[in-house]
């Protein structure tokens, strides 16, 4: 991206100083001058034209080689229940209806005519500071609007960069944490090189009154804001936005541009993507361009821009690789990518064993204490067993069977149309209480291998086995807490 007049002004004086200082520093900095040749305040506008906004992790049509134009932004605050994960409901507040907001894509020299408008059903006052604004609150002070109002203010797209845009009501952060940002992108004369895929996609944390993945709906909470102790920590705004059929998606051979933005409020993110190289990073969403890059610091009100070329098909994981936060805070995302395999890039699997330095034992997990049995009043319809079981799935079981249950190849069965599993409840019962190991077949397909016992209550347990059993073309057994007291008690 090309600098402007503004920075090349400020660089001059810098280039006379370090001049005078050392004629090495001089060799470095005059690279710059062919950099920047227009002021882009000086840009003339010609004709108007409607911006269009998307939701993530979509993006709108490149501006390639379209002149600068007087672009109209229209952007709706809307407050709405969401889903943060499974049976956690969470009251977002939105730019647009999406959190992060509406991506916005502008070129450099556009004039922004922007209306904020707050629909008359929201309870708060709101407004908006885009950090591609030169100007006072980046547009906060021109943009406060009441619910049932709306305002409109303008501003010159000066510098090209990928940029966040985020509210800054009174209490900032807390309007920061319900997922009022989103990115705004002002690209160079002429356009971003041209790519074959691109993703928005920004990372959020959360803090709620209950632990993360207790159900209900679950209330900002602020003194864990201020604590900076999140209960989820995720991308496009919940749990599973980016997983499953929400994956974003690629050909073996494309090139693929993410627009990566943080959110925050409080936490940076090491942005990786398991299984790739990125093979440029605008850094910061700025010019600087990195090459080769594994993982890139996001800062919170920040951006970068990362670009890759797929060339082996499979499911890459896109993390935080601070990675207690994707493994157990949300953080996570996949990119599908499909098409042909290169033996040459990636051999997949050669050879396997099981590797047992001492004896096969079956050791559990170290998740501290074993939860108490509680004694249930009541006995729990069909319906709420499943509903808990997925939660405890989504929890327990999920990371190494996956989300639809349909395992790991060579790794981890699966449980969606298990032979093995449907064939003998008591068996299946007996892996989750007191782990399982040693060869078995499931679909045909020979598992050698070891489960750890899950440290699950009599009840937790039985739930997640009805769950298991009434999903994904299993023979809807209903796993009773008697029948895991037997199998228990059994053995
Ligand atoms: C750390 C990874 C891991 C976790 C977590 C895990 N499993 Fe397993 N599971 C395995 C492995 C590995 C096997 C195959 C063991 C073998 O090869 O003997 C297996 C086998 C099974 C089987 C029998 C084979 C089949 O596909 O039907 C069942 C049933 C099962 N797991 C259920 C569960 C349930 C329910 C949970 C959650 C409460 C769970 N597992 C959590 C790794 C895991
Ligand atoms: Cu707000």
């Amino acid at each position: 991206m090309k600098t402007n007049q503004k920075s090349k002004s400020k660089l001059t004086i810098m280039k006379g100083i370090l001049l005078l200082l050392t004629p090495m520093f001089f060799i470095a900095c005059s690279n710059d001058t062919k950099k920047a040749d227009v002021n882009a305040a000086d840009i003339q506008v010609s004709q108007e034209m409607i911006a269009e906004l998307t939701a993530p992790p979509l993006v709108p049509t490149p501006v390639g080689n379209r002149k600068a134009k007087k672009l109209i932004v229209n952007m709706e605050i809307l407050e709405e229940e969401g889903e943060m994960t499974n049976g956690v409901k969470y009251v977002y507040w939105t730019f647009g209806g999406s959190v992060p907001g509406s991506f916005i894509r502008t070129r450099v020299g556009d004039e922004v005519e922007f209306t904020l408008s707050n629909h008359p059903d929201n309870k708060l006052p709101h407004n908006i500071d885009l950090h591609a604004v030169t100007g006072p609150g980046g547009g906060a002070t021109s943009s406060f609007v009441a619910p049932g109002h709306e305002k409109t203010f303008s501003f010159k797209t000066i510098n090209p960069g990928l940029y966040v845009y985020h509210c800054a009501t009174a209490p900032v952060g807390m309007h920061i944490a319900n997922g009022m940002y989103g990115l705004i992108l002002v690209e160079p004369e002429g356009g971003l090189p041209k790519v074959d895929k691109e993703y928005y996609i920004m990372q959020g944390d959360f803090y709620t009154k209950g632990e993360n993945g207790e159900p209900g709906l679950q209330p900002f909470d602020m003194q864990k804001a201020v604590d900076e102790d999140a209960d989820y920590v995720v991308f496009n705004g919940s749990v599973n936005a980016l997983t499953g059929d929400n994956a974003i998606t690629a050909n073996v051979g494309e090139t693929v541009r993410l627009f990566v933005g943080n959110g925050g409020p409080n936490l940076t993110s090491s942005f990786h993507v398991i299984g790739e190289i990125f093979d440029n990073v605008y850094v910061e969403g700025g010019d600087l361009l990195n090459e080769n890059v594994q993982t890139t610091l996001i800062p919170a009100g920040g951006s970068a821009i990362v670009e890759f070329r797929v060339d082996v098909p499979g499911t890459f994981i896109l993390v935080d690789h601070a990675i207690f936060r994707a493994f157990n805070k949300g953080a996570l995302g996949m990119l599908k990518v499909e098409g042909e395999e290169n033996k040459t890039i990636y051999s997949g699997v050669k050879q396997e064993g099981i590797y047992h330095p001492e004896g096969g034992g079956i050791q559990a997990m170290p998740n501290g204490d074993e939860p108490e049995a509680v004694a249930s009043t009541t006995e729990k319809s069909l319906e709420e067993k499943i509903e808990s079981g997925k939660q405890i799935y989504m929890q327990t079981c999920f990371a190494c069977h996956q989300a639809e249950g349909q395992g790991i190849p060579n790794a981890f069965p699966p449980l969606a149309n298990s032979d093995y599993l449907n064939a003998d409840v008591k068996r299946a019962i007996g892996a989750v209480v007191h782990g399982l190991t040693g060869e078995i077949t499931v679909n045909g397909e020979k598992y050698n291998s070891v489960m750890t016992r899950q440290s699950l209550s009599d009840e937790e347990v039985a739930d997640v086995l009805t769950y298991v059993y009434n999903s994904w073309g299993n023979n809807k057994t209903n796993v009773t807490k008697t029948q895991v007291m037997e199998v228990k008690s059994s053995h």
